[in-house]
């Protein structure tokens, strides 16, 4: 049996685990998560519904992409997405973490601000595949309520939607700008940092029709690299910028990471022990551990915090905290030069782990 990947094409993280999939020349077989699959296999083999789901050729099912993309890196032969230069490696790691985390926002207000019918077609075609097309539609209106209604949770409101636009924009722009001089985030080898940047950039804002049109006519070149990282024509190939330098064209998005995404990776750690004090007998972590205000563009509004990214967060640090001497002397210098020197002395505190599928303190 080679693995089976269950998921969808609408689905944000789907993209990123195939896309990695299919560089790492690793046989897989996709299975359309639809509403039986959720039933008969995804919720007995995870306890609660999500995609995507790797089931491995022993039959061990992976969830979480950055566990089913450390399992295949840890399983399956052939060069890594896990640059060996160690600041490189910090950049992958933070931009995963980013792409997962942060993009995420706009690109679940594109999908349900310009691209809603199209996003509940999507959500039918993926449960009920041979319904007719208007049942579909209902179907996945139905379905995607949970979605759409998480908006206000991502601090995704009227007020906010300029300010996200505008982020988006500026980052689509610089990554533009980034890809005229190279092919991935680091050279020409796609690295974990390229995988967690298509999830948002795929599913959502490259294949949903208005904003597809938007990256198309605002950075073509952004469009292109989600079809070469989403479905390479050659596995395996690439190499890194040498001597673990870190491209001049990526820092302007570094920055963005530090100046978005980083204050609220602090909010949520002071939550998160916020919330042990106030549990002290609970080890499972909920979805949401309480609400803070965040700011994107100047503008304020409320949302929830999301423990989950402390998890992320906490694969950065772990990485940052293993370097010594003139490693860690140039990793520091990085975290300096792009306004992220508060990583330097932070721990996920207490640390978190993932057991059966779900955050839980290590
Ligand atoms: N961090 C997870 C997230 C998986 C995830 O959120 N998947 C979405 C679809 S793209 C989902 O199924 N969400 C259901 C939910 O969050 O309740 C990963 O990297 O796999």
């Amino acid at each position: 049996m080679s693995y089976q990947l269950i998921a969808a094409p609408l689905s944000l993280y789907s993209g990123k685990a195939r896309g990695y999939l299919r560089w790492k020349n690793v046989g897989f077989t996709e299975v359309l998560s639809n509403a039986e699959v959720y039933k008969d296999v995804i919720l007995p083999r995870v306890g609660w519904p999500v995609i995507p789901v790797l089931i491995t050729p022993d039959d061990q099912t992976v969830q979480d992409t950055s566990d089913i993309i450390d399992y295949v890196e840890k399983c399956e032969p052939g060069p890594s997405v896990y640059p060996d230069g160690p600041v490189q490696k910090l950049a992958a790691l933070i931009l995963e973490l980013f792409g997962d985390e942060w993009l995420l926002i706009s690109a679940m207000h594109y999908r349900w601000t310009y691209n809603e019918d199209f996003a509940y077609q999507e959500f039918g075609n993926t449960a009920f595949p041979d319904l007719p097309k208007e049942e579909r539609y209902k179907q996945g209106k139905a379905r995607a309520e949970r979605f759409k209604g998480s908006l206000p949770f991502l601090g995704i409101t009227p007020k906010t939607a300029p300010a996200i636009e505008a982020s988006y924009e500026a980052f689509l722009r610089a990554f533009d700008a980034h890809l005229a001089k190279h092919d991935f985030l680091l050279g020409s080898r796609p690295s974990i940092g390229d995988f967690g940047l298509l999830g948002p950039l795929y599913a959502h804002n490259y294949r949903d029709p208005a904003s597809g049109d938007k990256m198309e006519k605002i950075a073509p070149r952004v469009a292109d690299w989600c079809r070469r990282a989403h479905a390479p024509q050659h596995a395996l190939a690439g190499e890194f910028v040498a001597d673990d330098q870190i491209p001049d064209t990526l820092v302007p998005i570094l920055k963005m990471f530090a100046q978005e995404q980083l204050p609220i990776l602090k909010d949520s750690l002071a939550d998160l022990q916020k919330w042990v004090d106030d549990n002290p007998d609970t080890k499972e972590l909920p979805r949401l551990t309480g609400f803070h205000k965040y700011t994107i563009g100047g503008v304020e509004e409320d949302r929830a915090v999301f423990p989950f990214c402390l998890w992320m967060l906490q694969r950065v640090l772990d990485h940052l905290q293993s370097l010594t001497g003139e490693d860690q002397t140039k990793a520091h210098k990085l975290l300096r030069e792009i306004g992220a020197e508060d990583l330097i002395n932070m721990k996920v505190e207490p640390r978190l782990k993932r057991e059966n599928f779900k955050l839980v303190l290590a």
